[in-house]
């Protein structure tokens, strides 16, 4: 069984892993790990569905995402990328975008995230410059 100490160290090793999240201050860090959320996805679940309202970010921490968006002239979404560990999605629609840009599913053999809701989103990290100018 860890401990809340353990775990929140844990997540800050973590955190600093993350390019995006790298240069938050240290306080900010701790923060965000005290906030972080775990949550698990089976493989073809849809962690985030295109078109949706949303209020969360989140950060892989195991697995595969993929990312699929629908596309003029075409019947089905096309995948436009996969994410891996380290990596972040969910943050348009925290951003001014009010409904979800694309939807992500996770892949085999299922995903674990680490999410952090609107409110401590917007608090923590929604100032992150290279984060809202995130051009894909
Ligand atoms: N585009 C998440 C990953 C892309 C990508 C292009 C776009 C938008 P969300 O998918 O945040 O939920 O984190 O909207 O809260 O190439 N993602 N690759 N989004 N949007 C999203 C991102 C992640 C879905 C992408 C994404 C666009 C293109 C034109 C508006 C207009």
């Amino acid at each position: 069984m860890k401990t809340g100490l353990q775990r929140r160290e844990e997540n800050i090793r973590f955190l600093k892993s993350v390019s995006m999240l790298r240069d938050l201050p240290s306080d900010k860090l701790a923060k965000v790990a005290d906030v972080l959320e775990i949550d698990f996805f089976h493989e073809g679940e849809f962690i985030i569905r295109e078109g949706c309202t949303g209020d969360t970010f989140f950060l892989i921490n195991k697995g595969e995402v993929k990312v699929t968006q629908t596309v003029v002239g075409h019947n089905e979404p096309q995948e436009i990328r996969k994410l891996k560990r380290g990596d972040i999605f969910g943050e348009k629609a925290l951003l001014g975008e009010d409904r979800r840009t694309a939807s992500c599913i996770a892949q085999p053999p299922g995903v674990e995230c680490l999410t952090i809701d609107r409110e401590s989103f917007n608090q923590l990290i929604g100032d992150i410059n290279e984060l809202r100018n995130k051009d894909y």
